[in-house]
């Protein structure tokens, strides 16, 4: 579980990579692509090439859906509803491709955030990211 301070430290940081959620998010889905090919099968009917407009685009919806859930992480259940029916029985995403987009999303965190990026607020993302994913997996049964 979050502590009080390590779920304030996620609202900002999200807060604060809303502005580049773009840049953010298009580097998390280029590295899931590239390390993990086999989660570029879902995206078989879009360019999601290095520098493609749907990379960024989804790249954005990602990182601002992500902000979104942080602001109130005791009701991600409530808040990410609509993705989890989307993702489960629309969308049929494997769920242990949520962790390897957390995965990747924690490295280009690393990246854009440098020395900000603390072993804290790796800590903290880290669970949190495990949260989201595990939420968004909750509906497969
Ligand atoms: Ni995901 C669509 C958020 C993980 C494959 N996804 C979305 C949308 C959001 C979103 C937001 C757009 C919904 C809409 O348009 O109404 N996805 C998230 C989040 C995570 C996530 C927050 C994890 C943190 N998605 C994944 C993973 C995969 C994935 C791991 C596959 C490997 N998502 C998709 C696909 C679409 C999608 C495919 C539809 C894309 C399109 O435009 O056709």
């Amino acid at each position: 579980m979050l502590s009080k301070k390590e779920k304030k430290l996620i609202r900002e940081i999200w807060e604060r990579l809303t502005p580049v959620a773009e840049n953010i998010g298009a580097d998390a889905l280029l590295r899931m692509f590239v390390s993990y090919p086999g989660t570029k099968t879902y995206f078989s009917h879009l360019d999601i090439g290095p520098g493609s407009a749907h990379l960024s685009s989804h790249g954005k919806k990602i990182v601002l859906a992500i902000a979104e859930g942080a602001k109130d992480i005791s009701q991600l259940t409530v808040t990410l509803a609509p993705l989890q029916t989307l993702h489960a029985y629309q969308l049929r995403i494997d769920p242990t491709n949520f962790k390897l987009l957390a995965h990747c999303m924690l490295v280009s965190l690393a990246c854009y955030l440098g020395e900000g990026f603390t072993p804290e607020a790796h800590a903290a993302m880290d669970k949190f990211l495990s949260a989201f994913g595990a939420v968004l997996a909750e509906k497969y049964r």
